[in-house]
């Protein structure tokens, strides 16, 4: 069996998914304290202590003037990858562009008949920075991740970039990622990983310049390090391990949502991925197909172990059903494979990224289509929502009050100030009365 069958009926079943759920986002206790270590130590000692890793973890020979990827060595990526290869990330650059460039918030402003003007400017960070997993362990080298974050700082405006990947053996990038940066026209590369990438660019170091938001998917170590840096810097999201739902009729291709759930599960042995349908037979069909499909993957054991862990395939009475399970849940990618997906729209509540109809297997938003692939997972879709240009861009509200305004309204200001016990706010207004 590669994945547990679930019957769910109605709420009450909810008990066994949520437990099927818990856990997967449990920190290793382990993991913080030395986190906290390597935080203080990049803090106290910077660049000292990035080689200091740096050679402990991915690069015996690493030294100083090795954290900074030189410009020459980014054009040189570029020009070494396959030149197919390249064409595909600028088309896929280019789409992800264009969705975001709809995202742009305009700075707003009211008038009102006395003159008062009251807005709110929108204004990109000064300093982004951005990772981008390399490829070691258990990681894949996410080139497609470098487009996802760099293109809504740059469509939000923030003027300076950072981009820190792990270094390989040889102590530079992977050269895909590096290819990529340089298509984006980013000059601030920098050959580290790990929390002490996140460290530098909280904390700054001589070579790594200290930044005003923080975002980019990572294993463990880097999102406990970015926790940690909640209320210090902006942080994009905590992510945990991926996840999908698929939301399934009789008219959904068990071949296709074997597929689709085992793109999920590839990511990670936490990952999580659950089809709920009201049909009996695709459900049988699809865990059959989950047993032939997944043998051939080369993840095939994190994949499995995803199945067998963290995933299922639910049977509900009917569809109604199958959607309040999947707002409960709320998936990080939901796909819809029904025989009218938009008729189920406005039923969906919780979903970081909604996937509408067969033509639209994950992969199609993971790479291509142009909407954002960071999105909140485990649960956290309830509340929030995927990386965008607004995550590096801030608000600043406008006040210009007319002298009638103030004239008029400063008795009452004065009065809600000595309310509160707060006498200076009270003759502050009152110095703008006519006397
Ligand atoms: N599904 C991942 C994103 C990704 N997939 C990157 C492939 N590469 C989390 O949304
Ligand atoms: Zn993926």
């Amino acid at each position: 069996m590669p994945c547990r069958m679930i019957s769910y009926q109605s709420k009450e079943d909810w008990k066994g998914i949520r437990e099927l759920l818990a856990g997967r986002d449990n920190p290793d206790n382990s993991v913080e304290p030395v986190v906290r270590e390597i935080l203080h130590h990049v803090h106290t000692e910077g660049d000292k202590a990035l080689v200091h890793y740096t050679q402990k973890f991915d690069c015996p020979s690493f030294t100083k003037d090795m954290v900074r990827v030189s410009e020459e060595t980014l054009a040189k990526a570029a020009q070494d990858i396959p030149a197919e290869d390249f064409e595909i990330i600028k088309e896929a650059a280019h789409n992800i562009r264009t969705f975001h460039e709809n995202q742009k918030e305009k700075s707003w402003f009211t008038t009102s008949e006395d003159g008062t003007i009251l807005g709110q400017v929108v204004r990109p960070v000064d300093r982004a920075g951005l990772y981008v997993p390399g490829g070691k362990g258990g990681d894949t080298p996410l080139i497609s991740s470098m487009l996802m974050n760099v293109i809504p700082a740059q469509v939000a405006g923030v003027e300076e970039i950072c981009v820190v990947s792990p270094p390989r053996e040889d102590g530079v990038p992977n050269q895909y990622i590096l290819a990529a940066a340089h298509h984006l026209g980013i000059k601030n590369v920098f050959a580290c990983g790990s929390a002490w990438a996140i460290a530098a660019l909280a904390y700054g170091t001589e070579t790594i310049p200290a930044v005003d938001v923080i975002a980019g998917p990572g294993n463990i170590f880097v999102t406990t390090a970015k926790r940690l840096f909640i209320g210090t810097v902006g942080i994009d999201m905590v992510a945990g391990p991926s996840e999908i739902l698929i939301l399934a009729d009789k008219t959904g291709n068990p071949v296709q949502i074997a597929a689709d759930m085992l793109s999920q599960a590839e990511h990670d042995p936490l990952a999580s991925a659950i089809l709920v349908t009201d049909d009996e037979q695709l459900a049988a069909a699809v865990r059959d197909e989950l047993g032939t499909q997944t043998g051939s993957l080369p993840r095939n054991e994190i994949a499995a172990t995803a199945l067998k862990d963290w995933s299922a395939i639910v049977v509900t009475p009917d569809m109604a059903t199958a959607v309040e399970l999947s707002n409960t849940v709320a998936p990080e990618h939901l796909e819809i494979i029904v025989e009218d997906p938009w008729a189920l729209l406005p039923t969906i509540r919780n979903a970081g990224a909604i996937f509408m109809g067969a033509n639209s297997p994950e992969p199609v938003g993971d790479y291509f289509a142009g909407p954002n692939h960071v999105l909140p997972t485990n649960g956290t879709a309830r509340f929030s929502s995927a990386l965008s240009v607004e995550t590096f861009t801030k608000k600043s509200s406008i006040i210009a009050a007319s002298a009638s305004f103030t004239q008029k309204n400063a008795p009452k200001i004065a009065r809600l100030a000595r309310l509160e016990g707060l006498e200076a706010h009270a003759r502050s207004a009152e110095t703008r009365l006519n006397k």
